[in-house]
């Protein structure tokens, strides 16, 4: 499978847009509020086509980004995996013994259709797999 993109959980998303641009020359390629998993997203890459950083920051209360900065602080938050079957894909993962966090995929960033793998199935990082 494809990196989609590797995402970052931030406490200022505006700081951690100028420290990507001015000291490694990403470029926002997109900006968006998702409120169903409680977060503002940024996504830069340095080049089309490339492997995306999404920065994320809690839009407030309660949720897994909001919880990995309290517990862990900012930093590495998922691995993401560009997928063009996700059902298939969660289904081959569930046989697996490694079953989605979601029972059936949800809306994401960019329109897109995402589902979550909890690291304890995947060697210590949380992975997401994305349709779209
Ligand atoms: N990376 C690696 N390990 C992680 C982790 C992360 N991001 N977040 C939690 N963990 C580990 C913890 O260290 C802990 O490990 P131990 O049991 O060995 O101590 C375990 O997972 C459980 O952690 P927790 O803090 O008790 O659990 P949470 O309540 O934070 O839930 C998780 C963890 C993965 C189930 C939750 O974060 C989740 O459902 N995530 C999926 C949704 C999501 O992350 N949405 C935000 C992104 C949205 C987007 O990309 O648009």
């Amino acid at each position: 499978m494809k990196i989609d993109h590797v995402g970052v959980a931030v406490r200022d998303i505006e700081e951690s847009i100028r420290f990507y641009t001015r000291s490694f020359g990403l470029k926002v390629l997109h900006r968006e509020d998702v409120p169903g998993q409680n977060v503002r997203v940024a996504f830069l890459a340095g080049a089309a086509g490339e492997t995306a950083v999404e920065l994320l920051e809690p839009l407030g209360g309660e949720g897994a980004v909001a919880r990995h900065l309290e517990k862990r602080g900012p930093g590495l938050h998922h691995l993401a995996f560009h997928t063009g079957a996700i059902e298939q894909d969660m289904e081959r993962l569930r046989a697996e013994g490694k079953p989605p966090l979601d029972d059936a995929p949800r809306p994401g960033a960019r329109g897109h259709r995402v589902c979550f793998l909890h690291p304890k199935h995947c060697e210590g990082v949380l992975i997401e797999l994305v349709e779209g």
